[in-house]
């Protein structure tokens, strides 16, 4: 056998070994002997290197004309577009999400790098009036300075992208993060960068753990900025340590989706909804819908309905197109689906199907784990409360549109929501009532597209928006800039 794929650091320009001299091993989650590659544990001396570069490379790319930073970012979209199907088996050995939406993942980094480059020219400011006589008034977007992107497994390209190219557009330099389950995705964007003519030090990639790499990056001084996307728990550590020095922060947390299906819905088309939002990725997105809100009506049919979808799942390797569920990403994952399953049954809610871990054969070596789907659940069950960020749905019945509201927004949450109904006033009540950052009419939870804001209300945020223009927002600072051309002191708000 070959010895494995040592995959090394980018800083500087250069991909170099940790200063740790150790190295940590990336699994494949659907099959333990299958070992992707071996990565850099990087400690606190490779961040400092890292920083200090990306500090080094600030004044030249803040200063390289927006559209030639945007030439960069085409030509890296385009090589992405040509290692589309490789980077997506690659992302499917290292996290487990089946083929297909791995190839997803690939291209929404596609897509979000295309609109980045486009932005290199509009990146558009206001100009406006002033109170005083001949006098120009404009406000422009800034750069920051150097920028930290700690990024997830779940998807592996796509967050990684949705950081670092409005960062880049707007002239910061970076230092990324990686998860240590999915550094290969991370590190397969970086090389494409460095291709595409990035210069040197403009974008810089640590692997390691969180302890030592993610915990001295959002304390380093010379880091401006933090953009995090994890667990709640995690962001709040984000969150706090970001604060004693100001540093800009945005967050993208937890979520516990609802998708709420009306007595009047398309019945097929929710079941289809809720199966693809809720165990699509095995659940493992922020916007899974793991909760699915029934009128009583219908309750009886729709549950039917689900669960024989549900049961008829092919779970396996992601790489075989026939799968339609990959494994969990790690055997902690799955211990916190087990002990969710547990609490769900110990509260009294009805296991309707799965409530397993699948062993034995092809399952041996993986982190598998049944579909699972809770009926009759009380909305103040923990298993309707908490985010498990696993294969586990939790059906809740309701009376009628208002109770499926009080119930979509009674958690700490709110990322995403969505409704099945052919009523339009129903639709645009519950789209206006939402308490969530992205709602959707007769599709599920998941699914959001590059070019609008991503994001979420309460706990899953703290008020800044992913993709679209909205990122531009946390990637730049305004400044407003008076041209007076009067020749003389004019004074505002005085001489009026
Ligand atoms: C996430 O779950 O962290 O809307 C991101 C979606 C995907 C992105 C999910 N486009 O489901």
């Amino acid at each position: 056998m070959a010895p494995p794929k040592v995959y090394k650091n980018f800083i500087n320009g250069e991909w170099v070994e940790s200063a740790s001299a150790h190295a940590f091993e990336n699994v494949n989650p659907a099959d333990r002997n299958d070992l992707v590659g071996l990565f850099q544990k990087s400690n606190q001396q490779d961040v400092d290197d890292a920083v200090d570069a990306a500090k080094q490379a600030y004044p030249s790319w803040k200063n390289t004309p927006p559209p030639k930073r945007g030439e960069i970012l085409y030509r890296a979209a385009r090589l992405l577009a040509e290692e589309k199907e490789p980077f997506a088996e690659l992302m499917t050995r290292e996290m487990g999400k089946v083929l297909e939406e791995a190839r997803g993942d690939v291209q929404e980094a596609i897509d979000m790098t295309f609109y980045m480059a486009g932005e290199g020219r509009r990146l558009f400011g206001q100009t406006t009036t002033s109170e005083l006589p001949n006098k120009f008034c404009m406000s422009v977007r800034s750069p920051i300075g150097v920028g930290a992107l700690i990024t997830p497994w779940n998807f592996p390209m796509a967050i990684p992208s949705w950081k670092t190219m409005p960062a880049l557009i707007c002239g910061n330099t970076v230092v990324i993060k990686p998860a240590t389950d999915t550094p290969l995705s991370a590190y397969n964007l970086v090389k494409v960068l460095e291709e595409a003519g990035v210069p040197r030090g403009v974008v810089n990639l640590v692997t390691g753990t969180g302890v030592e790499v993610g915990n001295h990056l959002m304390a380093h001084g010379d880091v401006r900025m933090v953009s995090f996307t994890g667990s709640t728990e995690v962001g709040r550590k984000v969150s706090q340590a970001s604060a004693v020095s100001f540093k800009h922060c945005c967050l993208e947390m937890g979520g516990k989706n609802v998708i709420m299906v009306m007595e009047d819905a398309n019945l097929d088309l929710a079941v289809d909804g809720s199966v693809w939002g809720g165990f699509g990725t095995t659940g493992q997105r922020c916007t899974a819908a793991s909760r699915v809100v029934v009128h009583k009506g219908v309750y009886k049919e729709f549950v039917d309905r689900l669960v024989t979808r549900v049961r008829a799942l092919k779970v396996g390797n992601g790489l075989d197109p026939t799968v339609q569920m990959g494994p969990l990403i790690n055997g902690a994952q799955r211990q916190t689906v087990e002990s969710y399953v547990e609490v769900g049954k110990n509260e009294g809610a009805r296991l309707l199907c799965g409530g397993e871990r699948l062993t034995g054969g092809e399952y041996q070596q993986g982190w598998f784990y049944a579909p699972t789907i809770f009926g009759d659940c009380h909305p103040q069950m923990r298993i309707a409360q908490e985010e498990i960020f696993g294969p586990v749905v939790s059906v809740i019945p309701c009376h009628d549109l208002d109770e499926a509201i009080e119930i979509g927004n009674g958690i700490v949450y709110g990322l995403s929501a969505s409704i099945y109904t052919r009523n339009v006033n129903n639709a645009f009540r519950a789209m206006r009532d939402m308490e969530t950052g992205i709602f959707y009419v007769n599709a599920p939870t998941i699914g959001a597209e590059t070019h609008l804001p991503f994001g979420g209300t309460k706990q899953t945020g703290n008020g800044h928006r992913e993709a679209a223009t909205a990122a531009l927002d946390f990637y730049s600072e305004w400044k407003s800039v008076y041209v007076d051309y009067s020749d003389k002191l004019q004074r505002a708000q005085i001489d009026t």
